[in-house]
C-alpha cells in the first residue's frame, strides 16, 4: 500500500524562522498547490516565494523539494522555510491539511526513512538520541550510529554465525560421513569470534550509560558539614539552600555538571543523622537510596570538627568508590589530610566550599573516564544492551552445545543469536520492537 502524505514543523513555533516538512507520493503536488515563486521546484534548489491559501498569501517563505529516494524519508518531500510566528505556522498547516496531508505521528519521517531502506533501525534510533543528547560524548556516540557504525559491527558478527551455520548444517547433511570433528574445528571459531564481539559491544553500555546519563556523583556526610555548599561550589552557582542550620537539606537535589564534553551528575542530600520529623526521614532515605545509586560517592567531613565517629559510621554504610572530602579549611583544622586517609583508606582532597579553594584538583579526580578510541561505536540503549546480552547467552550456549556434540542444538543457538542481533539492525525487528522505537520520537522527525 502506497504510503499517504503525511506533514509536520520540525521547529518548535515562536522562533524567527521554522520548517514544516512533507514526505510522501503528493508532497511536490501539495507544496505547489499552496506556493507561489518564480520557476518550477527543482530537486534541492531553494526557492523564494509566497504561500497563499483559499486567496489569501500568508506568509513569504522559502521552499525546497527533493526527489524521492533522495531524501530524508527516501520518499518525495518538501519543506518550507515560513515564519515562527504561532498564527502563520498554524495557517500554513491548515492549509496543507486542506491540501490533503495528514500531519504525521511522532517518530513518523524517520519510521518511513528506515522502512524505505534510508537507515537502519540502530540509526534511526539514534536520530533520537542525537537530539535529546546532553553532551557533546553523548551526541559523538549517537552520530556514530547514525553513521551505520553499529549496524556494520553487527552485520559482520551475524555474517560469522552465518559462516558458522553453513560448515554445520553440512555436518548434519552429511552425517555417515563423520565430519563432527571437522565441523567443530571449523565452524567453532566464528562462534567464538561472534562471542568476543558481542562482549566487547555489550561491555561498551557501561560507557554509554556515563556519557548520556551523566557519571552520578552523591554528596553525603553529616549534617551541616558542608554537602550544599560543595554542590553549590562544585556546580559554580547557588543551586542549593545554605543555612548555618543543620538539617537544611531535605530532599535529593541533582544537577549536571559538564566536564570537557562529558556530564557529571551530582546529587546532594540531606545530612545523615537521626531524624527530627517525617520530612527528615524520607530525605534521608532518599540520601540513602541516592548514595547506592551513584557511580562515586563523596563523603563530606568538616575539618574543623575533626574525624567523627558517626563519619566513621556513615563512611562504613557506603560501599563502591568513595572520595573523602575535608571541608571548611579556613577554619582551625582538628584532623589532617593524612590521618583522614589512615582512617578511610581512600583519596583525600581538602577544600573550602566557601571560597572554592581545591574545586580543581577535585573536579579533576572525579572526572568520568573519557573515551579511548573516538571511532569506536558505543552502545548507548539498553534495548541494545539487552539484545547483545541474550545473543551472548545462546552463544555460549551454543559453544557449550559444540561439546556435546548435538549439532541440532548449536544450530538452534546460533540462529536465535543471530535473530537477537538482528533485533538492533532492523534486520529481523518485530512490529512490537519497532513501534516502541518510534515512539518515543518528537514530532517532525
Ligand atoms: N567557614 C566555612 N563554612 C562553611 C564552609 N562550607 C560550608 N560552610 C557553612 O556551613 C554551614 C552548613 O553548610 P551547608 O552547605 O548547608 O551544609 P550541609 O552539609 O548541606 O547541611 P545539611 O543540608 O543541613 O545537611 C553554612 O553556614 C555554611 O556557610 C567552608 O568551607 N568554610
Ligand atoms: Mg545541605
Amino acid at each position: 500500500m502506497e504510503n499517504d502524505t503525511i506533514f509536520a514543523p520540525a521547529t518548535p513555533s515562536g522562533g524567527a524562522i521554522a520548517v514544516v516538512r512533507i514526505s510522501g507520493q503528493r508532497a511536490h503536488a501539495i507544496l505547489k498547490s499552496v506556493f507561489r515563486g518564480k520557476g518550477e521546484p527543482e530537486h534541492a534548489r531553494m526557492r523564494h516565494g509566497m504561500i497563499e491559501y483559499k486567496g489569501k498569501r500568508i506568509d513569504e517563505v522559502m521552499a525546497v523539494c527533493f526527489n524521492a529516494p533522495r531524501s530524508f524519508t527516501g520518499e518525495d518531500m518538501a519543506e518550507i522555510f515560513c515564519h515562527g510566528g504561532r498564527v502563520s505556522m498554524a495557517r500554513l498547516m491548515a492549509a496543507l491539511s486542506d491540501k490533503g496531508a495528514r500531519l504525521a505521528q511522532p517518530g513518523e519521517f524517520t519510521r518511513r526513512a528506515f522502512e524505505s531502506g534510508k537507515m537502519d533501525l540502530s540509526a534511526a534510533g539514534a536520530v533520537m538520541e542525537l537530539i535529546g543528547a546532553n553532551s557533546a560524548a553523548a551526541a559523538d556516540a549517537a552520530m556514530r550510529q547514525i553513521s551505520g557504525g553499529l549496524f556494520d559491527k553487527i552485520t559482520q558478527i551475524q555474517k560469522w554465525l552465518t559462516d558458522a551455520l553453513v560448515i554445520i548444517e553440512a555436518g548434519i547433511e552429511y552425517p555417515e560421513e563423520d565430519l563432527e570433528a571437522d565441523v567443530r574445528r571449523d565452524a567453532l571459531p566464528s562462534v567464538q569470534n561472534a562471542l568476543d564481539a558481542v562482549r566487547r559491544l555489550a561491555a561498551t553500555f557501561e560507557e554509554g550509560r556515563l556519557l548520556k546519563n551523566g557519571c552520578g556523583v552523591a554528596i553525603v556526610g553529616r549534617p551541616n558539614v558542608g554537602k550544599s555548599s560543595l554542590f553549590n561550589m562544585l556546580l559554580g552557582y547557588e543551586r542549593a539552600i545554605v543555612t548555618a542550620t543543620p538539617g537544611t537539606t531535605r530532599d535529593a537535589v541533582e544537577d549536571f555538571y559538564m566536564h570537557s564534553g562529558a556530564p557529571i551528575r551530582f546529587i546532594d542530600t540531606a545530612g545523615l543523622r537521626e531524624a527530627h520529623d517525617e520530612a527528615e526521614r524520607i530525605g534521608i532515605e532518599r540520601a540513602q537510596n541516592a548514595a547506592k545509586g551513584a557511580d562515586l560517592k563523596l563523603l563530606v567531613v568538616d575539618r574543623s570538627k575533626g574525624i567523627t565517629k558517626e563519619d566513621k559510621r556513615i563512611f562504613g554504610t557506603l560501599d563502591g568508590e568513595i572520595i573523602v572530602v575535608l571541608n571548611k579549611i579556613d577554619l582551625a583544622p582538628a584532623a589532617t589530610a593524612k590521618e583522614a586517609r589512615e582512617t578511610f583508606g581512600c583519596d583525600v582532597f581538602e577544600v573550602c566550599a566557601l571560597s572554592g579553594s581545591g574545586r580543581d584538583d577535585l573536579i579533576a579526580r572525579i572526572r568520568p573516564p573519557v573515551r579511548s578510541d573516538d571511532d569506536d561505536i558505543t552502545v548507548t540503549s539498553e534495548r541494545h544492551r539487552d539484545c547483545l546480552c541474550a545473543a551472548a547467552q545462546s552463544l555460549e550456549s551454543a559453544a557449550g552445545a559444540f561439546d556435546a556434540a548435538d549439532l541440532d542444538c548449536v544450530t538452534i543457538d546460533i540462529k536465535e543469536a543471530w535473530d537477537r542481533l538482528g533485533e538492533i539492525t532492523g534486520l529481523k525487528a518485530t512490529e512490537e520492537i519497532i513501534n516502541s522505537i518510534f515512539d518515543t520520537f518528537c514530532l517532525g522527525k
